[in-house]
């Protein structure tokens, strides 16, 4: 089928690992992205908007094929959702896009292996037209690496690089020319989806002085954190990220490391802030502005020592909430909605938009009514999982967790906004409590067959649970702190 002429292009940027340190969000108050910012005041800006999974894979999987993870099992760095019966032949986003007559291109990380899904329909032609520009491909030799902080895993790094300040050289700016390149020469008989998909600020934060420049090099960059903090969390909160890569915070302290991971990380994400820009004039110059639907997406946010530890795989506010920002047709300017949204919303939320036939297998809803009026209620709260058992409710007012073996959180947000004090154990809190977990997840899916990496289950006959498939952990074991 032909898209007909006046549908709306899309225009589609992922960012990764990106937090809610953006200026308009208020996360980090120093934070600088101006581009960022510029595209929410001429759009919708959610501020209450959280990711179905803290980690990239079943957040990427969930958002592009319209279900959350407990539907389909997929809650570990693998598998691709392609691989799974269930969605081998579902239509993924751009795939929907392209069979309404959509032109679709991408580059960069999109789902969490690239532009591609891992097999299935169309022989994994999830877009029609890929680049194959990663990650950097520009990094620091070994012995750099080894001198930053982490010279046990390459990969979680940070620090200047390149040191010349040559931004052409990252592959977030190469992945930004190309989008912009098929912004100018895009068919014009037909609408695009043309997506980009960032690496920064996933960690190697590597980005070049210029933006770290931005930053004072003192500890006022440092994020507000309560030393005891963990004094009121379940034990079973430290099951969700045992044993990881990334650092706890005593690591980062003992290794006078905090401060850097911090500035590395708010430079990356300006650096990003900028690529965005560049894709934003490309659109300004094409004269597409009036006639393209930008959206912007982080796939889950990113700890920086709050609550002890580095990283993601947590159910609290700063690993779930995301950057949510619609603009262009059908969306009212210069809006913050409050309303809790679902990364899980964006792909019923195009099709609304642009006024396409509904795809039924979605688990998402629109969010063209906030669009339109951001005070408009969404009933529903947003909903994060992290392997079976393990959730997160977060309505306007309130978040609720409650872990595989039963414990649990709450936290209200507009009087505790860091998450420091758990209510959960307080009697007059328990008609709360009984609202939220209401919305935990039907079905609750458990690990679907060849996960692997970050993924945990429990047993509730002994109380056991198995980090990673292999590490036992029991209740007398010492926490790795
Ligand atoms: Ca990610
Ligand atoms: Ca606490």
């Amino acid at each position: 089928m032909a898209a007909e002429k006046k549908q709306p292009n899309i225009l589609f940027i992922a960012i990764d690992d990106q937090n809610d340190w953006i200026g308009h969000m208020g996360g980090h108050p120093l934070s600088k992205t101006p581009h960022l910012d510029k595209l929410a005041a001429r759009g919708t800006t959610f501020l209450n908007a959280h990711c179905q999974s803290p980690i990239c894979n079943p957040s990427r999987a969930s958002l592009l094929f319209g279900r959350r993870p407990t539907s389909t099992g997929i809650y570990g760095l693998s598998p691709a959702p392609r691989q799974l019966p269930l969605l081998q032949n579902a239509d993924s986003l751009p795939q929907y896009f392209a069979d309404q007559g959509y032109w679709t291109c991408a580059a960069g990380k999109i789902f969490h292996t690239g532009t591609a899904a891992g097999g299935g329909k169309n022989s994994d032609k999830e877009f029609q037209v890929t680049a194959s520009l990663g990650a950097d491909t520009s990094m620091p030799p070994q012995k750099i690496a080894g001198e930053t902080p982490m010279g046990n895993h390459r990969l979680v790094d940070w620090g200047v690089w390149p040191p010349d300040n040559d931004d052409t050289a990252k592959g977030d700016y190469k992945i930004a020319t190309w989008a912009t390149e098929q912004i100018k020469s895009a068919p014009k008989e037909q609408p695009f989806f043309i997506a980009a998909g960032f690496s920064l600020p996933h960690v190697p934060c590597y980005a070049t002085q210029k933006w770290f420049d931005l930053y004072p090099d003192d500890d006022t960059v440092l994020p507000k954190i309560l030393n005891t903090d963990r004094d009121d969390t379940p034990r079973f909160s430290w099951y969700l990220h045992w044993s990881l890569p990334e650092p706890r915070l005593t690591w980062l302290k003992e290794n006078h490391q905090w401060r850097k991971l911090v500035r590395s990380y708010l430079a990356s994400t300006s650096f990003v802030d900028a690529q965005v820009g560049r894709l934003l004039s490309a659109l300004d110059e094409a004269g597409l502005v009036e006639n393209t639907i930008v959206i912007v997406w982080g796939d889950h946010g990113w700890h920086l020592g709050e609550k002890g530890i580095s990283g993601k795989n947590t159910l609290w506010d700063r690993s779930t909430k995301v950057p949510l920002i619609f603009a262009g047709p059908g969306i009212k300017n210069g809006q913050r909605c409050l309303q809790p949204a679902e990364l899980l919303d964006i792909y019923p939320t195009l099709i609304d938009l642009t006024g396409l036939p509904a795809n039924k297998d979605l688990e998402g809803l629109s969010l063209v009514p906030q669009l339109k009026e951001a005070a408009t209620k969404r009933d529903r709260p947003a909903i994060t999982s992290h392997n079976q058992g393990n959730h997160g409710i977060r309505s306007e007012r309130w978040r609720y967790i409650r872990y595989a073996d039963g414990s649990e959180e709450l936290y209200d947000m507009i009087a505790d906004p860091h998450e420091w004090h758990n209510l959960a154990a307080q009697p007059e809190h328990a008609s709360v409590i009984a609202e939220h977990k209401r919305w935990l997840p039907q079905p609750d899916l458990p690990l679907v067959p060849r996960s692997a990496s970050r993924i945990l289950t429990y047993d509730e006959k002994t109380d056991t649970a198995i980090w990673e498939g292999k590490t036992i952990i029991r209740r007398t074991d010492p926490i790795p702190q």
